[in-house]
């Protein structure tokens, strides 16, 4: 079985740390990717952590990570809120899904209080800043272990 979890990252992330500090947090992305593999690594589990602005390839990297990894980590930025596309890719996955935003989405505008991704994922992790991807990790640990053992 793989050991390597897919950590996905929506558009715009790239841009982290360097404005809207005051929701987002002065982490960057290349912080988040090194917190999240540290974080696995006791866990013996891998990362392959990935960033597009682009809808389609964050779908075409679903369906690669269907057959390779053993679970899929995802903030999707704003296309949680959008696509439909993303669910559907998301739900043709046996594999578990974690959901994770750095800022809690409850306590912004109406429009992100509703996830597509939400549908397909085991549990939601948001309002932590990037802590919440370590926590993710963490999360994601406890699922294939349980499924390991069952
Ligand atoms: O809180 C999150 O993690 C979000 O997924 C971030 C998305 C937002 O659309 C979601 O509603 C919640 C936006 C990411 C944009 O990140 C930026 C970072 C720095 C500067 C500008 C944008």
């Amino acid at each position: 079985m793989s050991r390597v979890i897919l950590v996905l990252n929506g558009p715009n992330l790239n841009l982290l740390g360097t404005r809207e500090p005051e929701i987002y947090g002065h982490t960057s992305l290349e912080d988040i990717k090194g917190m999240t593999a540290a974080r696995a690594k006791p866990h013996s589990l891998d990362v392959d952590f990935r960033q597009s602005n682009k809808e389609g390839e964050l779908v075409d990297w679903i369906q690669e990570g269907r057959t390779k990894s053993a679970g899929i980590i995802i903030n999707a930025g704003a296309y949680t809120h959008t696509s439909v596309a993303i669910l559907d890719a998301l739900l043709a996955c046996t594999i578990p899904v974690v959901e994770v935003h750095l800022s809690n989405l409850f306590k912004r505008e109406e429009f992100r209080h509703h996830s597509y991704v939400t549908k397909a994922s085991v549990g939601l992790i948001c309002g932590f800043g990037a802590q919440g991807y370590e926590l993710a990790v963490d999360a994601m640990a406890q699922i294939l272990k349980k499924a390991k053992s069952a």
